[in-house]
C-alpha cells in the first residue's frame, strides 16, 4: 500500500507552518512544489496552503506571529504560483480577468484561486488588490474574457461598485466572493456570488462557461484529464 496522501498534506501543513514560523522560504517553496507535483493544485491551496494562510491570520491578528510573518507568507505562496502559471493556449482555453475592487487589499485567496482556475485550463489575467472598475471593465474587453472574479473582504467594497457590477455583468458572467460578497442583500443580476469553498467555487466558474471547441477537438483533448505543466 502506498502512502495515504491525506496524511502526507496535513504533514505538509504542519512542515510550511513551521518553515513560515523560521522564515525559511526554500522550505516553504520545496514542500508546496512537492505538494503540489504529488497532489495538485486543489488539493494542496485547500488542504495546505489556505490553512497555513488562515493560521497566519489569525495568529497575526491575536499577536502570536509578527507583521513580518504575514508579509513572508504572502509573498512566498504568491512566488511558488508565480512558478506554476505556465502559458494556458490552445482555442480551448478560457479567459479569466480577477481583481479586487477599489481600496480592497485582500488579494491573497483571490490567487489562490487562480492557480484553481489555471489548473481547469484557464488563462488567468489578475490585476490584483485596489483595480479601478474601469480597469477592470476595459481588461475584459481587450481580452475578450469568459468571466471575471473579484473578491473582496468588505461590503463596501461592492455596495459602492453595484452600477458598475451589473453593467459588467451584461457582457459577461461575473463573479464575487468573499465576505463582503455573501454580506450583499441582493447581487445585481448577472452576478453570481460564490461559495466560500475555493474547490466548490472553481467548479461554480469553470461549469459557467463549457471550454470551446472541445467536441471539435479531439486531439487538442490529450492534456483534458490532467493539469497544466508545472514548471
Ligand atoms: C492578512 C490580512 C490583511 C492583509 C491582506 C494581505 C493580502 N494581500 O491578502 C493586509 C495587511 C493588507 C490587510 C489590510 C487590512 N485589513 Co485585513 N486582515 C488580514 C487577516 C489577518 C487575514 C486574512 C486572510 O488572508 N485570511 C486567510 C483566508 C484564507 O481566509 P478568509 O480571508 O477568511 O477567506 C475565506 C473566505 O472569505 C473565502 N474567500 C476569501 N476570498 C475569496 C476569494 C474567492 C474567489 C473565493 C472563492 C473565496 C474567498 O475563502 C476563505 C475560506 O475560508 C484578517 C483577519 C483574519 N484572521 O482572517 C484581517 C481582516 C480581513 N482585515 C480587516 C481589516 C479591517 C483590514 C484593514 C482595513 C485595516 C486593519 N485593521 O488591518 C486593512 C485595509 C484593508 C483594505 N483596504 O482592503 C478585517 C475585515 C473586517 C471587515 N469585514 O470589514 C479583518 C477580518 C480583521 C478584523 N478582525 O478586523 N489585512
Amino acid at each position: 500500500m502506498g502512502p495515504d496522501p491525506s496524511t502526507d498534506l496535513e504533514l505538509a501543513r504542519e512542515r510550511v507552518m513551521a518553515a513560515t514560523r523560521e522564515l525559511d522560504g526554500a522550505t516553504v517553496r520545496d514542500l508546496l512544489l512537492d505538494a503540489l507535483l504529488v497532489s495538485g493544485v486543489d488539493a494542496t491551496v485547500t488542504r495546505v496552503i489556505m490553512p497555513v494562510l488562515k493560521e497566519v491570520g489569525d495568529a497575526w491578528e491575536s499577536g502570536r506571529l509578527g507583521v513580518v510573518h504575514e508579509h513572508f507568507v504572502s509573498s512566498a505562496f504568491r512566488g511558488v504560483l508565480g512558478e506554476l502559471r505556465l502559458p494556458v493556449q490552445g482555442t480551448q482555453a478560457r479567459t479569466v480577468v480577477l481583481a479586487c475592487p477599489p481600496r480592497e487589499l485582500h488579494d491573497l485567496p483571490l490567487e489562490l484561486f487562480g492557480a484553481m482556475l489555471h489548473a481547469r485550463w484557464w488563462r488567468v489575467v489578475s490585476l490584483g488588490a485596489n483595480s479601478p472598475m474601469t480597469a477592470i471593465g476595459e481588461a475584459t474587453r481587450f481580452l475578450s474574457a469568459d468571466a471575471v472574479v473579484l473578491a473582496g473582504v468588505r461590503r463596501s467594497a461592492f455596495e459602492a461598485r453595484l452600477p458598475s457590477l451589473a453593467r459588467l455583468g451584461r457582457s459577461l458572467p461575473v463573479f464575487i466572493a468573499g465576505e463582503g460578497a455573501k454580506a450583499l442583500p441582493e447581487p445585481p443580476h448577472g452576478v453570481t456570488v460564490l461559495p466560500d469553498d475555493l474547490e466548490a467555487a472553481a467548479g461554480v466558474v469553470d461549469a459557467a462557461v463549457p471550454a470551446r471547441d472541445r467536441a471539435e477537438e479531439p486531439a487538442a483533448r490529450a492534456h483534458d484529464d490532467s493539469e497544466p505543466a508545472i514548471g
